[in-house]
């Protein structure tokens, strides 16, 4: 159980409480949202004290870009060892993230670049302003991804569209993002946060069991064999609909009080 005062944050980040979500900003624009170990343990420990009463988590960045990677003067003080331990924090952090209590949506802009597209691939739902690209420029940097950009990416869009980012500094815009499903949704620039804002608002008032069972277990049945598969999807499906929840909810529509599904 957390109390619901927002944690404590670095001043490279920034949260604001509205309504049932939280609205989390990168918040050091000056170095275009560069991902140094204040910000990546300050979302370790963001996303650990999160008052129980926050449901979703809309997440964007300061200035003109959501985020260019990796702090580069960071990466020049490690030794090898050092390397692997660094990268082994961010998959515990970004872990978190992905696997925590409560689904997060990225609001993209600008630069999404190397462990700027790790941290969005971490996010449950994307949303990208037409000014987004991404780019993984480890490649031009002499190094590799190490916030789990080679696990979560190639489930996005491929193992060999991700070699040909990396291996020539191909860039994607933010339509050829749209197609590729790096986003969800895209948006006119200046819309993004408050496009986030909305779906955040609108899977806060999902049944906390369906929002857990979409996080947690739909990601693993889809990398299960198909037997595992239905029966993990079954027991799911069985514990998702017999909570109070759904019980209300599927008693709200069939009398007639509850919204049809309309067009979005
Ligand atoms: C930085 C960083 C950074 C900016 N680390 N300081 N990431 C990259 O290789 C991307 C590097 N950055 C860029 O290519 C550009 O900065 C952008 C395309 C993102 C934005 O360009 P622009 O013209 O708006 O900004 P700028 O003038 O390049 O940068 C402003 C300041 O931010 C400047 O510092 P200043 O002291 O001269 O003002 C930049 O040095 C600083 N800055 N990006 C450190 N990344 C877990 S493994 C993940 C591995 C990776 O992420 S590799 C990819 C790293």
């Amino acid at each position: 159980m957390t109390s619901s005062a927002l944690p404590e944050l670095p001043a490279s980040l920034h949260a604001e409480r509205q309504g049932e979500i939280d609205i989390l900003r990168l918040n050091r624009a000056q170095k275009r949202n560069a991902l140094n170990d204040e910000i990546v343990l300050g979302l370790e420990g963001f996303f650990n004290k999160l008052p129980d009463d926050v449901k979703a988590i809309a997440l964007h960045g300061a200035g003109d870009h959501f985020s260019a990677g990796l702090d580069l003067s960071e990466l020049r003080v490690n030794s090898v060892t050092e390397g692997v331990h660094h990268s082994r924090s961010w998959h515990r952090v970004f872990d978190i993230i992905e696997f925590g209590r409560v689904p997060v949506v990225a609001v993209m802009h600008g630069a999404v670049v190397g462990g700027g597209l790790e941290l969005a691939a971490t996010a449950h739902v994307r949303v990208a302003e037409r000014s987004t690209f991404y780019a993984l420029p480890e490649g031009i940097r002499g190094i590799f991804v190490g916030g789990g950009g080679s696990v979560r990416v190639p489930r996005l869009i491929g193992v060999s569209r991700m070699m040909n980012m990396m291996l020539t500094g191909h860039t994607y815009n933010s339509e050829e993002g749209q197609a590729l499903g790096l986003s969800h949704h895209i948006v006119d620039n200046g819309a993004g946060l408050a496009k986030g804002i909305e779906l955040a608002t609108r899977i806060a008032t999902n049944a906390p069991l369906t929002n857990f069972a979409v996080m947690h277990a739909l990601p693993r049945i889809a990398e299960q064999d198909r037997s595992s598969g239905y029966v993990m999807e079954a027991l799911m499906a069985a514990i998702a609909g017999g909570d109070e929840a759904a019980k209300k909810r599927v008693t709200d529509f069939l009398e007639k009080r509850a919204p049809k599904v309309s067009q979005s």
